[in-house]
């Protein structure tokens, strides 16, 4: 058995949030590799990175090179990796007698799958629950995601749907709508494979492209909370493919 790798997380609320997150401790459940959790607040998410050397895995707008999560440190190989797609590689590669997520000869495509789905939906969903996000972030994450997303964005959080979700507002609607339409297109895509008869974009069986789509259905369920009038109107989405997917998830829900 191997040594349990370390998982860094970011904090926040009872249970975990972090869509990007997601995707590897899916991948590390899925697996059954043996791991622990590290969480972190927003502010230490760059010095945890430089303590550890765990590589950028991108820009600032002003240059600065950006720290992210999720990061894993493997005892047994000495290796940190930074990013969820270099993460998923490397389980792959170095752990190839456990559960693949990754089809043979599909790891291009999956990757490429990625921004195809999230120019679709990423700013959509992101949209709908960045207001529940920073809410649902401890006091420290809380200032410093208010503080950058607000700096990029160049608006409150408050006006990104004014009113808020529930308010029936012509931009609550809006956004709604807009988060309906791109969702429509990813069912289209689910919906090719054996005329929807497969649960997951590749078949029967999850792939690293599930993974990606289910990090972020937790995220919003995670975030709305469970039994919100928002998630119920969530939920109802694409006569429920997505709740049916999350609830297929359950399993992989594990936090350890
Ligand atoms: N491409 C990266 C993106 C990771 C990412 O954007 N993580 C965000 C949280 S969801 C983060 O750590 N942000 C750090 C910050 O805003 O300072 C991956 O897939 O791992």
């Amino acid at each position: 058995m191997p040594e349990p790798i370390i998982f860094y997380d970011i904090a926040g609320g009872k249970f975990p949030w972090s869509p990007n997150t997601w995707n590897t401790r899916y991948a590390l459940n899925i697996k059954g590799l043996p791991y622990r959790t590290e969480f972190r607040e927003y502010p230490d998410i760059e010095p945890t990175c430089k303590e550890i050397g765990a590589a950028p895995t991108g820009t600032w707008s002003d240059g600065r090179p950006q720290y992210t999560f999720p990061v894993i440190h493997d005892p047994n190989t000495k290796l940190t990796i930074s990013d969820s797609d270099n993460i998923i590689e490397y389980l792959e590669k170095q752990y190839p007698d456990t559960p693949s997520l990754v089809p043979k000869g599909s790891l291009g495509l999956i990757l490429a799958f990625r921004p195809g789905f999230g120019n679709i939906l990423g700013d959509r969903i992101y949209n709908l629950v960045v207001l529940a996000t920073n809410q649902y972030l401890n006091p420290r994450s809380e200032e410093y995601f208010r503080r950058t997303r607000e700096s990029s964005l160049k608006k409150k959080l408050e006006d990104i749907v004014p009113g808020g979700l529930s308010s029936g507002s012509e931009g609550s609607e809006k956004a709604w709508k807009a988060a309906q339409a791109g969702f429509d297109t990813l069912a289209s895509w689910y919906d090719k494979n054996e005329e929807g008869k497969g649960l997951y974009l590749l078949g029967d069986s999850v792939t690293y492209a599930d993974i990606l789509v289910a990090g972020r259905l937790i995220w919003v369920r995670v975030v709305l909370g469970e039994k919100s009038k928002e998630w119920e109107r969530f939920k109802s989405l694409n006569g429920g493919k997505w709740e049916k997917i999350l609830n297929n998830f359950e399993k992989y829900h594990t936090v350890v």
